[in-house]
């Protein structure tokens, strides 16, 4: 595993998690950090041993802040802003397209970017401190690393539109009542739970947890039909594995199972 300027980066026993560390501006994406992103997303995807990522924010105050203002102000042109935003929402999707499962634990501010960085997770752990908004209208532009899609499809057009429009943040209570977060604790019980839904996640059959991502993902996008074939495909595709044979050997011997992904 390589070093790394803007994140730190811990393992143990089939779980990474990724700290995204520029503190001193509340963990804002720059270039050089979405970079790195990409280079570690690329590191976990290839790694077997890695079962389940958690990713969070250095600090008590932000998850991230959103992308760097300082580096937004000095791009010159509408293709230059293009190529940014389409180079961020690349990297994103890498995320989202993870085959294991993402926790994203969300320890203060998840504003513009950050917000749009917290949906590319599989589920939203959010500290009671923590708040989300995009609030890129106050700055004259729109969310450019995916908001106003995965927000729409989060919690629907009318409410993506009034965080969109108005720029108002909102409280992680708020966003678990909206759908965006599936659990809200206190503050200093976050990573403790993050580690513990990781841990649970980690020892899941790998091929089924993929599955379910891709089934979800793919079948939102398409018409129930044609969402349920692919689940049927999907459910097919998990009797390759030895670990059907485990999950379904270890519940008829009264025991628990033991995953391998293969
Ligand atoms: N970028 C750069 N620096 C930031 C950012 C940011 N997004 N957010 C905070 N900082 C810096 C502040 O400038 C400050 O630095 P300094 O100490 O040197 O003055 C430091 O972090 C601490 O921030 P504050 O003093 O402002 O802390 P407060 O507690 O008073 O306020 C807030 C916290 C409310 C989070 C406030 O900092 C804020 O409003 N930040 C900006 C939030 C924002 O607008 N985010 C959206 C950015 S745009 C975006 O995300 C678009 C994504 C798509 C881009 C696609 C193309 C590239």
């Amino acid at each position: 595993m390589e070093t790394y300027k803007h994140l730190l980066v811990e393992q143990s026993d089939g779980v990474v998690m990724v700290t995204l560390n520029r503190p001193k501006v509340l963990n804002a994406l720059n270039v050089e950090l979405l970079e790195e992103l990409d280079q570690i997303v690329t590191w976990i995807q290839q790694e077997e041993s890695v079962r389940a990522v958690i990713i969070t924010g250095a600090g008590e105050k932000a998850f991230v802040a959103g992308a760097d203002i300082t580096e937004l102000r000095q791009i010159e042109t509408s293709i230059e802003a293009e190529q940014k935003a389409l180079r961020g929402q690349a990297i994103f999707q890498k995320i989202e397209d993870l085959t294991k499962p993402v926790i994203m634990a969300i320890n203060g501010f998840a504003l513009g970017g950050g917000c749009e960085l917290a949906m590319c997770g599989d589920m939203i752990l959010a500290s009671d401190q923590a708040s989300f908004g995009q609030p890129e209208i106050n700055l004259g532009v729109i969310p450019g690393y995916g908001g106003t899609q995965r927000l729409a499809r989060a919690i629907g057009r009318n409410h993506a539109k009034y965080l969109c429009m108005t720029g108002e943040r909102i409280s992680a209570q708020e966003a678990y009542q909206l759908g965006l977060v599936q659990k809200v604790v206190p503050a200093d019980q976050l990573m403790d739970e993050a580690k513990r839904l990781a841990g649970q996640l980690s020892k899941q059959a790998p091929l089924a947890l993929h599955f379910i991502k891709k089934a979800i993902h793919n079948g939102v996008e398409v018409d129930l039909k044609n969402g349920l074939r692919m689940e049927a495909s999907y459910f097919g595709l998990t009797f390759h594995s030895q670990d059907r044979m485990e999950g379904m050997d270890a519940f008829i011997e009264k025991r628990r199972p033991h995953f391998k992904g293969n």
